[in-house]
C-alpha cells in the first residue's frame, strides 16, 4: 500500500518516544514511514553515525545505524506475545541450523532487539505493542517481480525458508492468527456478513458475488486434503513478493521476513501464496484489474527457484496440490478482501472506501487467469519436478 510517509510533529514525538524504551538516550537523525505492508504499521529509524558505536552494544547487527520499529496490528494479532516467542523460535532454530551447516550465499534472518529492560516488545500503557527488528542492510523489497532472475530468486527465498525449517516441530509455534488460510472459515464470514444486508450494489460487487458464489467448491480443496493427502509443517504464512527482501549490490535475495505468522499449517499455502503475488505483473494494487493476468514464464521461474531448495522434502502428492494451492489462495485472498471490504475495512490497511473492493477484483481476475492456463500451469509443475 502507498502510504504518506511523512510524520507530524506529534506523531515525531511517539516515535521518538518509543525508540527511547529500545535504545535509550539514542541519537535519531531520522525516522520515516517504510514498506508497503497491509497490516503493521513500519518506521524505518535511522541513528546519527557519528554516535551510533556509543550504543552498539545493544544493537543486534553491529555497525547497523538503522533499525526497524513496528507497531503489531493489535486487530489482526489478538496476542502479540505469543507472536514475538513464535519469532524468537524460529530466529533461534535458523541461526543454530545456519551455524551447523552454513548457506554457499549471504542469507539473513531479522533479529529481536529488545527493550532496555530485555522483553521483545514494548507495551505502552494505552495497550499498543511495540516491536523493534534490526534492518537487514543493503535490501530493498519490491511490489512487483518483472523479470524470470528475480522470480527465481523469490522461490529461492521460499524454499530456502521451508528448507531451514524443515525440522522445526510446527507444535512448538503457538497459533498467532486463529483461522488463518482456513478457506472455508473465510467464505462462512462472508456469508454471514452478507446476511447482514446494507451493501452498496454496483456492477463490480455484483461480478465479486457472483464470483464467489460460482467458486465455493474451491474453499475445501486444501482442508479436505489435510485428511491423508498432505501433512502439517511450519509455514511462513504470508511469503508474499514484498515479504523478500534482495541484495541491492548483488540482487539476489538474503531474507524473507515479516514473520508473523510463521505457524503450524499446509506449506501449500506460501507455495500458493508466493505465486499469487509474484506472478502478477500489474501487481495487487492495480486499478486496471482487468487487465491482470497470470505470467507463466514468472511461474516456472518461481517453481525453478523453490524446488531447487524444497525437491527433496516434497513428495508426490505435494506436487499433485500446487496447482490447485495457487487457485485457492488466490481466490481465499479475493474473498478476504471482498469480505473486509464489506465489513467496513476492518482488517487490512485501506486507503478509500473502494481499496479492498478493487484489490478483490485483482484476486478474482488473477484466478479466472490461472483457471484459462491449467493445463500450461500443471505442464510447468510436472517438468519443474524433473
Ligand atoms: P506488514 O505485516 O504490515 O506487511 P512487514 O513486516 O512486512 O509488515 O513490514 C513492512 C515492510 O517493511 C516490508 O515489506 C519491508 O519492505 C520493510 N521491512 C520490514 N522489516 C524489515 C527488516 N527487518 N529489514 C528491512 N526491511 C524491512
Ligand atoms: C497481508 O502484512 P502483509 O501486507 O505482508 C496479509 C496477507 C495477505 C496480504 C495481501 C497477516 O500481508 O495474508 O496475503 O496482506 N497478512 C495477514 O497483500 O493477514
Ligand atoms: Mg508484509
Amino acid at each position: 500500500m502507498a502510504q504518506n510517509h511523512l510524520l507530524d510533529q506529534s506523531q515525531q514525538s511517539s516515535i521518538e518516544e518509543i525508540v527511547q524504551k529500545f535504545l535509550p538516550q539514542s541519537p535519531i537523525a531520522n525516522i520515516q514511514r517504510f514498506g508497503s505492508g497491509n497490516i503493521n504499521d513500519t518506521f524505518l529509524i535511522s541513528l546519527k553515525d557519528n554516535l551510533k558505536d556509543n550504543f552498539k552494544g545493544n544493537l543486534p547487527v553491529q555497525h547497523s545505524s538503522h533499525f526497524i520499529l513496528q507497531q503489531i496490528n493489535t486487530a489482526v494479532f489478538k496476542k502479540p506475545p505469543m507472536v514475538m516467542q513464535n519469532i524468537r523460535i524460529y530466529a533461534e532454530h535458523v541461526r543454530d541450523r545456519l551455524q551447523a551447516s552454513p548457506l554457499d550465499r549471504r542469507w539473513e534472518i531479522p533479529q529481536i532487539l529488545p527493550t532496555e529492560e530485555g522483553h521483545d516488545y514494548w507495551q505502552t500503557e494505552q495497550g499498543e505493542f511495540w516491536r523493534s527488528l534490526s534492518f537487514i542492510e543493503g535490501s530493498q523489497s519490491f511490489d512487483v517481480i518483472a523479470d524470470v532472475e528475480r522470480a527465481r530468486e523469490v522461490g529461492y527465498a521460499l524454499g530456502t525458508f521451508h528448507h531451514l525449517t524443515s525440522d522445526l516441530a510446527a507444535t512448538r509455534l503457538a497459533d498467532t492468527l486463529e483461522g488463518f488460510h482456513i478457506t472455508p472459515r473465510y467464505l462462512r464470514q462472508y456469508e454471514q456478513i452478507l446476511a447482514k444486508g446494507n451493501r452498496h450494489i454496483s456492477p463490480e460487487v455484483d461480478y465479486c458475488m457472483r464470483f464467489v458464489s460460482d467458486r465455493q467448491g474451491l474453499a475445501h480443496i486444501l482442508e479436505d486434503a489435510k485428511a491423508g493427502k498432505l501433512q502439517e509443517r511450519t509455514i511462513h504464512g504470508d511469503p508474499k513478493v514484498n515479504n523478500i527482501l534482495f541484495d541491492r549490490q548483488t540482487q539476489l535475495a538474503v531474507s524473507i521476513i515479516d514473520l508473523d505468522t510463521v505457524k503450524s499449517g499446509l506449506i501449500h499455502y506460501d507455495i500458493g501464496d508466493c505465486l499469487r503475488s509474484g506472478c502478477n505483473l500489474r501487481g495487487e494494487e492495480t486499478e486496471q484489474w482487468e487487465d491482470v493476468t497470470f505470467e507463466i514464464e514468472l511461474c516456472q521461474g518461481i517453481l525453478q527457484g523453490y524446488l531447487a531448495k524444497a525437491s527433496s522434502f516434497l513428495t508426490e502428492s505435494d506436487y499433485a496440490y500446487i496447482y490447485d494451492a495457487i487457485r485457492v489462495i488466490t481466490f481465499e485472498l479475493g474473498l478476504r478482501f471482498f469480505t473486509d471490504y464489506l465489513a467496513g475495512n476492518i482488517y487490512f490497511h485501506a486507503q478509500h472506501p473502494e481499496h479492498n473492493l478493487w484489490r478483490s477484483l485483482v484476486q478474482f481476475r488473477l484466478v479466472a487467469s490461472i483457471e484459462s492456463q491449467e493445463s500450461a500451469i500443471k505442464q510447468i509443475i510436472v517438468d519443474s519436478s524433473k
